[in-house]
């Protein structure tokens, strides 16, 4: 018996030496995301819906008393809206299922403001219960809107308000399966209808709405759900709504010193705090148009692809989520303008991140913790995010290199922390080898769930990241390397008042090819290098061309008139600053002309010219301000003997779509142009203007 026990433990010994030897898992550096937190990373695209009543009022913020009888969409198909989402590789949706305007989407117990006295279905509808049947349909997670701020509640501001918006809270939370993320927006109080009181009502952000209480009505009642405003708890406002977030960006916040309308420092919502108190990571809100509801007449201001692009590379690409708003339409559906370009979004981000580049190299590593295979740089490169690289913990500057074997292109760079166990790194670096020679490409700060580097195509054989600060040792998840296609966007065509015309791409690494004469530009035709002055009339054609690929975008076709460098603005405004701008070609730069309605301008041409048209783009800023509705066209030789209008009229639906005014005249000779403004939208007392422009025959 003896022997058997001495046989067994010499056997046992080498194992039991292996187990009080093996390294442990690397120690956290707090603070620590919470389970819902790590749940929601995984989301990182998603979509929100703003639709309500101003979607029927053309308001962005409606009074609170509007009419319920005003909600009635003619085709609303919440089916369509997850269709999209969901082939648009979105992982939810958000609804505003109040906004301040204080009619309800869902048939609420306790307030006759809503969906029930509606015309839209008999006042049976429930457009939560649709949207969230249809999300679990298409196998999206299902969020809420609930604005805290209530136009139209007549108990708005005082302490019995506080019941009203708990009970609502109350029904979304309990009726409606579950719910990822519950927004409570930032803005809070000011004038409203009130339930008659027609007043300015404010409230004090930190205490009227006791939001320790609500927090802890939505803990009980989804547990898993994310509390997103200002300053979380569990998700932070990013500070702006244009679509990003800083480089640096920490998923830590001084949670303390901030609370749903409450930001100390936009700053710090941009960029987290790195001494932060709590995990409190960002979310980026940003609309697919310049409103957040529908209005006809941003109709052809959706967001361009590039534009889209640039928003998720500054969101997801830098540890934040990307939460794309779609103002769906007056019949309740996602508009085609909107649906086609987040697909054009979705195929572009599945063609970047298409290959990985590194799956399946040859990986080392500076430094491996305990030397165990638990943490060897292949968990990097497996494709799990359970598993990861880390090292010793004294060794907080370390690097993995991956040995490609061959030459390879590639522009993206892909790096993900493993955050259960804390946000760690400070800065990194990443090089590449080419010619062997070791080039740096990036050298940047934050890491966190997931960041996206772009940078120019590199060739190169091998590649190195190295971590140069961080809180604690490196504990590394996930790298990817991809080499995205360009992006083939037509050129944009500018010629500016001296005449010169640039030209431009969306991405840098295209070229650029033109012609003058008519004639369809390709590689063989003039390649654009710099600005050219064409000081005559001449269509330009321009197309894009990656010449690593030889694929091509759409050919752009741009007539530019007579050139404008004698162009004056005469009279009263001819010394308006910046009043040029309307002759600059630039359509985002616009002037306002203030002044009396009727009101006229007239320009000099300089010479006398044959006119057979005219050309007017409104201001294209987010209001209508100054957009003229009926309008006169007068030419003159002498600028004194102007005789009868040789075109007068209405821009039809000029209030709905801004778009560019041509028109067309029987060709007449003269050297001065008087455009005069009979009315503008809401008779605005000013013409706002981007462009003006003259055909000739
Ligand atoms: C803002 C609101 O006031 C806007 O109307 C919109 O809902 C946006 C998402 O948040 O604070």
């Amino acid at each position: 018996m003896k022997k058997i026990i001495r046989t067994l433990i010499i056997l046992l010994f080498p194992v039991l030496l292996f187990a009080c030897n093996r390294p442990t898992d690397p120690k956290p550096v707090g603070p620590l995301p919470a389970e819902r937190q790590l749940v929601w990373h995984e989301m990182e695209f998603y979509a929100f819906i703003h639709f309500n009543m101003n979607t029927f009022t053309n308001m962005e913020w409606g009074m609170g008393n509007e009419k319920p009888e005003s909600f009635n969409p003619t085709a609303l198909d919440t089916r369509q809206w997850a269709r999209v989402c969901k082939e648009a590789g979105m992982k939810g949706i958000i609804i505003t299922a109040k906004h301040h305007d204080g009619f309800c989407l869902w048939p609420s117990a306790y307030t006759e403001h809503s969906v029930k006295n509606s015309p839209w279905m008999e006042g049976k509808g429930d457009v939560i219960r649709e949207l969230s049947d249809a999300c679990r349909e298409y196998g999206l997670k299902f969020g809420v809107y609930l604005s805290p701020w209530d136009r139209n509640h007549a108990d708005y501001g005082k302490p019995e308000y506080l019941g009203y918006f708990r009970n609502q809270l109350r029904e979304l939370l309990t009726n409606y399966g579950d719910i990822y993320e519950v927004w409570f927006d930032g803005a809070n109080g000011g004038t409203g209808y009130y339930g008659g009181a027609n007043e300015e009502r404010w409230i004090d952000n930190r205490t009227y709405y006791q939001w320790d209480t609500v927090f802890a009505l939505v803990r009980e009642l989804q547990p898993m759900a994310c509390i997103f405003s200002d300053g979380g708890p569990d998700i932070r406002w990013v500070g702006n709504e244009e679509g990003w977030a800083r480089p640096t960006n920490w998923s830590l916040l001084k949670r303390d010193d901030f609370a749903p309308g409450i930001a100390k420092d936009l700053e710090w919502l941009r960029a987290g705090q790195e001494d932060g108190t709590h995990w409190v990571p960002a979310e980026v809100d940003v609309s697919i148009r310049p409103g957040w509801y529908y209005h006809p007449y941003e109709d052809h201001k959706v967001k361009s692809l590039p534009h889209l692009l640039d928003i998720y590379y500054h969101s997801v690409g830098r540890n934040a989520s990307m939460l794309l708003n779609f103002p769906v339409d007056n019949r309740g559906l996602i508009h085609d303008n909107d649906a086609e370009r987040v697909l054009e979004l979705a195929r572009a981000l599945e063609a970047d991140f298409k290959t990985d580049l590194a799956s399946g190299k040859k990986i080392t590593a500076s430094n491996t913790r305990g030397k165990a295979r638990k943490f060897k740089p292949e968990n990097l490169l497996d494709g799990n995010k359970e598993t990861y690289w880390a090292t010793d913990d004294s060794v907080l500057k370390a690097s993995v290199t991956i040995d490609f074997g061959e030459k390879i292109s590639f522009n993206r760079f892909l790096v993900q922390e493993y955050i259960p166990l804390g946000q760690r790194i400070k800065s990194f670096v990443v090089e590449a080898l080419v010619e062997d020679e070791w080039k740096q490409v990036a050298t940047e700060t934050t890491i966190g769930y997931k960041r996206i580097l772009r940078f120019p195509t590199v060739e190169a054989t091998a590649l190195r990241f190295s971590v140069e600060e961080a809180k604690g040792s490196p504990v590394i998840s996930n790298i990817q390397i991809f080499n995205a296609p360009k992006i083939l966007e037509a050129p944009v065509v500018r010629r500016d008042q001296q005449g010169y015309v640039s030209l431009s791409a969306a991405d840098n690494e295209v070229e650029i090819y033109y012609t003058l004469d008519g004639s369809e530009p390709g590689s063989g035709s003039q390649q654009y290098k710099d600005t050219f002055l064409l000081d005559r009339k001449a269509t330009v054609k321009a197309i894009a061309i990656d010449p690593a690929s030889g694929l091509k975008s759409p050919v752009e076709i741009k007539p530019l008139d007579i050139p404008k460098t004698n162009w004056k603005i005469m009279g009263p405004w001819a010394a308006l600053p910046g009043a040029g701008s309307i002759f600059d070609g630039d359509t985002r730069t616009a002037t306002w002309f203030p002044g009396e309605l009727p009101s006229e301008m007239v320009i000099d041409l300089g010479q006398s010219v044959e006119i057979s048209g005219f050309s007017y783009l409104p201001q294209q800023g987010r209001d209508l301000s100054g957009i003229v509705i009926n309008y006169e066209l007068y030419i003159s030789a002498d600028n004194r003997n102007w005789g009868s209008p040789v075109i007068a009229g209405e821009f039809s639906n000029i209030r709905n779509s801004p778009v560019l005014q041509q028109l067309s005249f029987t060709t007449t000779t003269g050297r001065y142009l008087k455009f005069k403004a009979l009315t503008t939208v809401n008779d605005q007392p000013r013409i706002g203007m981007a462009e003006l422009d003259v055909v000739t025959p």
